[in-house]
């Protein structure tokens, strides 16, 4: 998993109103609409709860990025729970926040990143979160998946939980992963769940046979400006942006879902309410 940058982070708090509008533009929904979408729960469910959420630093591994918890508490806050971020850290974090009271736990080391309702017993992790949140996203700016063909590029977790989002959806994907055992190993899981998921070898040619990407890729500049077409809709969570070339991003305004945080959080508090 790509580890986050302090610049990732800083622009998110100061710009989440300007990202809701746009996400309201791209997709008809907002952020919240798209978290509920994702987490299977009615978008009203949120005001009804009078939870508050903790998000704690950790400083373990390769230590806090800084503005990594701001940022969480800031995606958190704009959706309309209130999130503290705990004085303490690590193990005097989290025994910060529970003495606060805290129903919701954020916390991030270099391996998991996790909200956990001490309440209910609830937990979700980003990855998962973040592979349903952009398909749910996706759903919306392609108005329904339901028999459409999607590329997903990576078979990596946030790649395993898009696919079984996406085939849930009806959508009809192939999987393209470096590692094409992993693809065969998606590709079984999804059967044993009575769905299927074709695997695909020929990158270069599943690029220009379709329009939908879902890129669950580390970073890899796979999808080029020959790749694009007036049809193009791109979910990519991936940091750094795996879509490269001079001008795609003008090529594809509107068309292409990416966040360094954002919809994963998001995605990840609803999980847990
Ligand atoms: O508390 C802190 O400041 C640090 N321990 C946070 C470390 C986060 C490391 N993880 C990542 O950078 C990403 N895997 C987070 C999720 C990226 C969104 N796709």
């Amino acid at each position: 998993m790509t580890r986050l940058k302090e610049n990732d982070v800083n622009p998110i708090a100061p710009n989440l109103a300007a990202y809701n509008d746009k996400l309201a533009r791209m997709t008809g929904c907002s952020l919240g609409e798209i978290a509920a979408r994702a987490s299977g729960k009615q978008f009203d469910h949120l005001d009804k709860q009078n939870q508050s959420v903790a998000v704690i630093p950790m400083t373990c591994g390769e230590g806090i990025i800084e503005g990594f918890t701001e940022s969480v508490a800031s995606i958190i806050t704009y959706l309309g729970i209130k999130a503290v971020i705990t004085k303490s850290s690590d193990a005097g974090g989290v025994a910060e926040a529970v003495q606060r009271g805290a129903d919701i736990l954020f916390m991030a080391d270099d391996d998991r990143f996790v909200a956990i309702n001490i309440r209910k017993g609830m937990v979700s992790d980003n990855g998962e979160a973040t592979g349903k949140g952009y398909v749910a996203g996706l759903e919306c700016m392609c108005q329904g998946l339901k028999g459409k063909n999607v590329l997903l590029l990576g078979a990596g977790q946030v790649g395993s939980s898009a696919a079984l989002a996406l085939v849930r959806k009806g959508a009809l994907v192939t999987v393209f992963d470096i590692n094409i055992a992993a693809s065969q190993e998606l590709s079984s899981a999804i059967e044993k769940l009575g769905y299927c998921v074709q695997v695909e070898t020929d990158l270069e040619g599943a690029l220009a046979r379709h329009q939908i990407f879902f890129d669950a890729c580390p970073g890899e500049s796979v999808i080029h400006l020959r790749h694009i077409s007036k049809d193009t809709m791109i979910a990519a969570p991936g940091i750094p942006l795996g879509v490269q070339g001079i001008g795609v991003d003008k090529l594809l305004t509107d068309r292409l879902l990416h966040d360094p945080l954002q919809i994963g959080v998001a995605t990840m508090l609803w999980d847990v309410l």
